[in-house]
């Protein structure tokens, strides 16, 4: 963990030091993978089963490749009731969220008579990619799959492997209450394969969603084009702005709760109290202690936590908009007239009773957030990535007229004669009237 005073004068040294990239040590796959998306394109389900015997030990037939009604009901019936209560609550207040964010449609007619708009429709497939293993997070599940069922995307295919044939029942729950329409038990960049290229078996989607390991990634990043894919997520991270009022073990919890999702998250408080700063990381130190993930959380603190000591909110807010965190947490007396002057977050939590805890299962907004400073131009993922727009303009003689010649002039310059032609040829039936 790293002490920064604002006003030292190796601070900026120092604070710079915090925005280097944490990207892992991974790896190259990109030639495996290519491999594989070709073999899948070519083969189809004999390839989709292939790997996943060799990958995930586990034998697949085309009929089998998909997780039946019956097997998601009769796994989603050995979750515990208040389980499927909680995931109700998640899943209801995401939807309500992701709903009002739908955008209208806009027309308007202009000065020169041109009715003008935009219209809002969904994409028809996406695919949604679910890690297997510890690394599923049910909650992941409902974030990815409920705005695109929002937005109004009829097909929701959903992949997720299997190793050993053995399922996630909580996933498989979260799954049916999202809405999702079609599992396959096929995981992998042969999962991405398959959903991006189609089998006789999958479907092809439009656009693939969801995290996943680095052979996961790279087969999104080599399928990008021929599909849409959402953005690729980094470690995640946090920053907790915070005044001595608050209780200190309240704002360590919150700073641990980032640390333990990965050794390579960062957590950084900004305070303008220097001894608040130190109860807090010796409150870090004392959770430590039992934490049942603390190893991961300890070697997260160690290596990228960070106390930063400031003047005043002002200058706290021009530091966090050069981190751009991906959650920021505003625990002061005045959290709405901070956040004001913040520009670059993925997702803010107002208040002291307002962990990012609640972002991350029941508040509403998406968790699935820009990562590693995108936040500067990217946002979090909502129904905007299930949606797309048409744009339209319409127009008769009187509007042709008045704008026409412009164009006429503009396609004469570029040497396009029948682009010229096209709108000329107009104007002389309408000047003959
Ligand atoms: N904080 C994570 C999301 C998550 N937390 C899932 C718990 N489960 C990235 O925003
Ligand atoms: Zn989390």
């Amino acid at each position: 963990m790293k002490r920064l005073d604002a006003r030292a004068p190796d601070f900026e040294a120092a604070f710079t030091s915090l925005l280097a990239n944490r990207e892992a040590e991974s790896a190259r796959v990109d030639a495996p993978v290519a491999e594989i998306l070709a073999k899948v394109r070519a083969k189809g389900d004999e390839a989709v089963c292939a790997y996943t015997s060799r990958f995930d030990r586990l034998d697949l037939t085309p009929e089998t490749m998909r997780i039946t009604g019956a097997e998601v009901k009769e796994a989603a019936s050995g979750v515990p009731q208040d389980l499927l209560d909680a995931l109700n609550v998640a899943a209801t207040r995401i939807e309500d969220f992701h709903r009002a964010q739908l955008p209208q449609d806009m027309k308007y007619t202009d000065s020169d008579g041109l009715t003008l708009g935009q219209r809002w429709t969904s994409l028809d497939a996406v695919g949604l990619y679910v890690p297997g293993g510890k690394a599923a997070y049910p909650s992941s599940v409902l974030m990815n799959a409920i705005p695109a069922r929002v937005a109004g995307v009829k097909r929701l295919a959903m992949c997720v492997p299997t190793p050993g044939g053995v399922l996630n029942p909580l996933v498989l729950a979260a799954a049916k209450r999202a809405g999702v329409t079609e599992i396959y038990r096929v995981g992998g960049a042969q999962a991405v394969g398959a959903m991006a290229f189609g089998t006789e078996t999958v479907a092809p989607v439009d656009r693939i969603v969801g995290p996943g390991n680095a052979w996961v990634a790279e087969a999104k990043r080599q399928v990008f084009g021929h599909v849409g894919i959402d953005s690729i997520a980094g470690p995640s991270e946090v920053v907790v702005v915070a005044d001595a009022k608050n209780d200190p073990r309240l704002v360590a919890l919150d700073l641990l709760a980032q640390a333990e999702h990965d050794e390579l998250a960062q957590s950084i408080l900004i305070t303008d109290d220097a001894a608040f700063g130190h109860l807090v990381t010796e409150a870090v130190e004392t959770e430590l202690k039992t934490l049942s993930r603390a190893a991961i959380a300890r070697a997260s603190w160690r290596d990228f936590g960070a106390v930063i000591i400031v003047r005043d909110w002002e200058e706290a807010a021009r530091l966090v908009d050069r981190l751009a965190p991906e959650h920021l947490e505003l625990m002061v007396d005045e959290p709405e007239a901070l956040f004001a002057r913040v520009r670059h977050a993925g997702a803010a939590f107002l208040g002291r009773f307002c962990p990012e805890a609640v972002g991350d299962y029941v508040g509403g907004p998406n968790h699935v957030l820009p990562t590693s400073r995108t936040a500067r131009f990217a946002s979090g993922l909502s129904v905007y990535d299930f949606l797309k727009r048409t744009t339209f303009i319409s127009s008769g003689p009187d509007a042709l007229s008045r704008i026409g010649r412009a164009g006429v002039a503009l396609a004469t310059a570029e040497g396009l004669e029948a682009h010229a032609l096209s709108i000329s040829e107009r104007l002389k039936i309408i000047d003959r009237g």
